[in-house]
């Protein structure tokens, strides 16, 4: 492969230089400033180093909606493009190095120089991710009416076993995880049978989770509405949760944050699925009206705070086999994805290192004196306290950039890339990712 290019570290570094004044004194501020409240700089700013989410190759192309897609420049135009898109999001934030294939969008002819490609560039693979919520050319069987839920065996039967390849390609990738998506529902009342239909899905995810080797674990991803209008047959958690239950101790829950009605209360969803040891991660992303698949933090970042709480809290307290896996997903239809998605998992950043902040004692003393206001203002104290400096000195110290999207934009990244990768004729015109 022609050499292309990257954004190397010395470019960062001098970047650094000139961005590196504000953190010193703002850094050395917003430590005394927590030090009066008890707390360590240091240990906040080494949370946030560790912290880590993984990147969709979905989300480095430019989205779209059903009526139209604008594609932007330099769009990445197969899996190794978007896998240098997404190391370079890593290179500048230091908290992205996993990235979640979705098959067989990204099915590779040769899985070992996929591998060696992504481990050169520091990268390695999430969660697999399934697709019969689209017909792909020389399929035998549609998935018009549905895929593990079609009232036609050999449907089902198709779908099963694409399932099962995406897990056998994931073991040769180094992936430990399956998400299982699925469109199936109903645009009509009386279109299906509500009960069959949840059975068939059942019966369809037994035969996947057979397939899956001992230390993976099965993501179940609810959504309660879209493509089908009417009904769905994952529609919500509580059906993830009888599902994961029925399938057996390897099956869990995953909440993608779009995937609720609005003004549903996600944060206790996520708690409940603590409390019963069954929350397998997140697609994050935001949200004003459905699935919206809009940039994390961007529309309702006190909830996203919210939810980091919860997950802290279970974190502190150390919960039993409390292991989320943390992804985006998000469509950018009108931003640089690269830029998105670095601002994005540095959101997720901001969250968690707001959620350690809270004084859990206090929070605990005002749940058990039963003093609402002194319970929400131990949340707020923490969420309105400007952790930039934290984020910022935790991704110079891993070698990222004190300001991810100003580096990107003087490297001219985007510009090398829509010279090295002439737009694709035919490219979608439309579509959701
Ligand atoms: C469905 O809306 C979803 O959230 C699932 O995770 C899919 O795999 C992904 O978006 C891409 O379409
Ligand atoms: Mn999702």
């Amino acid at each position: 492969m022609a050499t292309h290019f990257e954004i190397d570290d010395d470019f960062i570094a001098e970047q650094n230089k000139a961005a590196g004044a504000w953190v010193e004194e703002d850094y050395a501020h917003l430590g005394k400033q927590l030090s009066r409240r008890g707390r360590d700089i240091e240990e906040l700013t080494a949370k946030a180093q560790a912290f880590r989410v993984a990147v969709p190759s979905w989300g480095v192309g430019t989205g779209g909606t059903r009526f139209a897609r604008f594609p932007g420049v330099g769009e990445p135009r197969g899996i190794f493009e978007k896998l240098e898109d997404c190391a370079t999001i890593n290179k500048l934030v230091r908290s992205t190095p996993g990235v979640s294939l979705h098959i067989p969008w990204d099915k590779p002819e040769d899985p070992e120089a996929l591998v060696e490609f992504a481990r050169s560039r520091g990268l390695h693979f999430d969660a697999m991710n399934s697709n019969t919520f689209q017909d792909q050319v020389n399929q035998p069987h549609s998935y018009k009416y549905g895929s593990l839920t079609n009232p036609d065996a050999a449907v089902r039967r198709q779908a099963v076993e694409h399932n099962v390849e995406c897990i056998e390609l994931g073991r040769k990738l180094g992936s430990k995880a399956h998400t299982v998506w699925v469109g199936d529902g109903g645009n009509f009342a009386g279109q299906q049978h509500f009960r069959r239909a949840l059975e068939l899905y059942l019966d369809s995810m037994r035969d996947i989770y057979k397939a899956l080797p001992s230390d993976w674990r099965l993501f179940i991803e609810h959504k309660f509405y879209e493509p089908a209008f009417y009904s769905t047959v994952i529609n919500d958690w509580g059906v993830s949760y009888h599902c994961a239950r029925e399938l057996g101790p390897q099956a869990f829950c995953l909440v993608d944050l779009g995937h609720h009605a609005p003004n549903v209360n996600i944060e206790m969803i996520v708690a409940r699925l603590i409390q019963f040891g069954k929350l397998a991660g997140f697609h994050f992303n935001d949200s004003k009206y459905g699935d919206d698949d809009l940039d994390a933090g961007s529309i309702k970042p006190f909830q996203l705070f919210l939810i980091f709480n919860e997950l802290v809290d279970a974190e502190l307290s150390k919960v039993e086999n409390f292991d989320p896996a943390y992804m985006l997903d998000q469509s950018h239809n009108v931003t640089d994805p690269v830029e998105s998605l670095m601002s994005s998992a540095v959101e997720l950043s901001r969250a968690y290192v707001q959620a350690h902040l809270v004084d859990r004692d206090a929070l605990t003393e005002a749940q058990e004196r039963c003093d609402p206001l002194m319970a929400l203002a131990a949340l707020k104290q923490a969420f309105t306290t400007d952790v930039a400096p934290i984020l910022a000195r935790a991704r110079e110290r891993e070698g990222g950039a004190i300001d991810p999207v100003a580096a990107y934009r003087a490297s001219g990244y985007r510009q090398r890339k829509a010279e090295e990768r002439p737009a694709q004729k035919g490219a979608a015109a439309s579509g959701i990712v």
